[in-house]
């Protein structure tokens, strides 16, 4: 029994056994934050960095989040307990208007598998409700998703209420495939990512600043 056990699982999709893994490398004394690090989200970078490569697709990179996922679970409670804290808190959701999740999902357990504290609100999300919950857990960054040309004006919106709430400093990070880095530049958002890996540097940059 060791890490590289937990690594591995992640990597071949052990969603059933990586419970049972994390639970008993923490009983037999391993601290928590290197099973998180060496074991969850180091092989959470493998995996994104071998998606990046072209190496593996996205059904592969699901099955390793929901894998991370679980064994995630397992952590959150004691994390917790543990007084560690979260890279930021991240407010997420799939625009008004727009059905589309896989993607957003994806981008969210990434996010956790990274640090951070994420509140998922689901897809159809309106703006308003996109500054309610950002306003009630302190946000850091607002993510937003959107698969349909028709439903990305509802990000620049979304951009426009917060100012209005004032909560003009939360970073907004914006993706989906049409989606461009222009388009982020023309909204005034924080900034834009094309893959979830790549989501998790940007969040980490922007909660930075
Ligand atoms: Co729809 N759909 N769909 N669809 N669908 C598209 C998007 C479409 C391109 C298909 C096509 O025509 N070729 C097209 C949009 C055309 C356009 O606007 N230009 C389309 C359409 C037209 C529609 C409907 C209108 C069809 C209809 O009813 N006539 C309808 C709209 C419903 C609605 O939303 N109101 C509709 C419905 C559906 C389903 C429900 C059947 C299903 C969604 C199921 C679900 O999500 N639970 C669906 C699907 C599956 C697709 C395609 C085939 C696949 C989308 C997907 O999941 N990709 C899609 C065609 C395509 O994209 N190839 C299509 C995999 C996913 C992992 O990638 O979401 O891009 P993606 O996420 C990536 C990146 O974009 C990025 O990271 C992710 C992981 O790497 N990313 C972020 C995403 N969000 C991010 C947020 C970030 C950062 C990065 O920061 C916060």
């Amino acid at each position: 029994m060791a890490i590289k056990d937990i690594y591995q699982a992640v990597l071949e999709y052990e969603e059933e056994s990586i419970a049972g893994l994390v639970e008993k490398e923490l009983a037999s004394g391993t601290d928590i934050n290197k099973v998180l690090q060496e074991g969850l989200i180091a092989a959470m970078d493998a995996v994104g960095k071998s998606f990046s490569d072209g190496e593996l697709f996205v059904p592969e990179m699901l099955m390793a989040a929901q894998t991370m996922k679980a064994g995630l679970e397992i952590l959150k409670p004691k994390l917790g307990s543990a007084g560690q804290s979260s890279a930021g808190v991240v407010v997420i959701g799939t625009v008004k208007g727009d059905l589309h999740d896989i993607g957003k999902n994806l981008v969210g357990m990434m996010l956790e598998g990274g640090g951070f504290e994420v509140y998922d609100l689901g897809v159809d999300v309106k703006p308003e409700a996109f500054v309610e919950c950002a306003k009630a857990k302190k946000a850091d960054i607002v993510g937003m998703s959107a698969l349909l040309t028709t439903t990305m004006p509802s990000m620049e919106e979304t951009v426009a209420a917060l100012k209005e709430a004032g909560l003009g400093q939360v970073k907004v990070m914006i993706g989906g495939a049409p989606v461009t880095k222009a388009f982020a530049d023309k909204i005034g958002a924080s900034g834009y990512s094309e893959d979830a890996p790549s989501a998790v540097e940007l969040a980490r940059k922007l909660a930075k600043h």
